[in-house]
């Protein structure tokens, strides 16, 4: 499926520099803090900070994962964790098409955002040919259109207060693997600023040409290419700036993090 000797398209790096500089460097900045501050040390030194702290150190914040071409993309693209949500609210969006539906920011922002899906159409948006990596150890390459999460933040303006983006998803996962769990809760995740601002951090409204199905994540799902799948939030229904994500859940920044997966899960 995944062609080796295909060589990786060039980035667009001009474009995003554009686009997204001040962002950028508040996220840099926002990143040095995090390195010589305690609390948000203590954080990360529970959620795996070494293979984070060495891998950004080694392959830098910005690296780009590689990009593929249209012959690369998988024929079936594997749909995992919940493909068919069953929630009341998720329902009754679906069954007008999401015209319905918001995407909200809110939290450490200057101004709340409330955006429909002809709003995220309107801004800038970033096409991506990209492998996907599952922990359980599948791969799928696609093509993914949506808008850089950066030209969101920089609308919303984020406060210096804020350290971590927080997805809220619509769906209550349960595909079995967590037995009789008796929580019931819909999908989180979270990622720091400099992910944020990465120019292939995408929130995706289309793959492979065509509208966003359910299975993968409709109306909007992030792409976030240098991390393993499970960090890829399906049906976003809210982005939340945090200080910090200890008091998220059971503290470890994400659904599978809080059941032993690594925050920073880095390919
Ligand atoms: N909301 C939500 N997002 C999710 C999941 C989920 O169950 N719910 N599963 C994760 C996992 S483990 C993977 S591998 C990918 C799967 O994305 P896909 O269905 O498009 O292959 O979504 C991730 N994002
Ligand atoms: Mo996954």
């Amino acid at each position: 499926m995944r062609n080796v000797s295909m060589k990786p398209k060039a980035p667009h790096r001009r474009g995003f520099l554009s686009a997204a500089l001040s962002f950028f460097a508040l996220s840099l900045s926002a990143c040095d803090r995090l390195s010589s501050e305690p609390r948000a040390r203590s954080v990360l030194d529970a959620a795996s900070s070494l293979s984070y702290r060495v891998q950004r150190l080694l392959l830098g914040a910005h690296r780009l994962a590689p990009e593929y071409g249209e012959t690369d993309i998988s024929p079936v693209f594997r749909a995992n964790g919940s493909t068919d949500p069953q929630d009341d609210e998720y329902l009754d969006l679906a069954d007008r098409e999401f015209a319905d539906w918001k995407l909200k920011v809110d939290g450490l922002v200057e101004h709340e955002l409330s955006l429909s899906l002809d709003d995220l159409r309107a801004l800038p948006a970033r096409t991506q040919i990209t492998r996907h990596d599952c922990v359980e150890g599948w791969s799928c390459i696609g093509k993914w259109t949506g808008v850089p999460l950066a030209e969101i933040l920089s609308r919303a303006g984020v406060k210096s207060q804020a350290r971590y983006v927080v997805f809220h998803c619509a769906d209550t996962l349960n595909d079995g693997s967590l037995g009789d769990d008796p929580e019931s809760i819909r999908y989180y995740e979270s990622i720091d600023l400099a992910d944020a601002a990465h120019p292939q951090t995408i929130l995706a409204y289309e793959m492979n040409g065509k509208k966003l199905d359910i299975a993968h994540g409709a109306p909007l799902r992030l792409r976030l290419e240098r991390q393993l799948g499970y960090k890829m939030a399906k049906y976003v229904m809210r982005i939340e700036l945090v200080r910090s994500f200890a008091g998220l859940h059971g503290g470890k920044g994400g659904y599978w993090e809080d059941r032993g997966y690594e925050w920073y899960a880095g390919i």
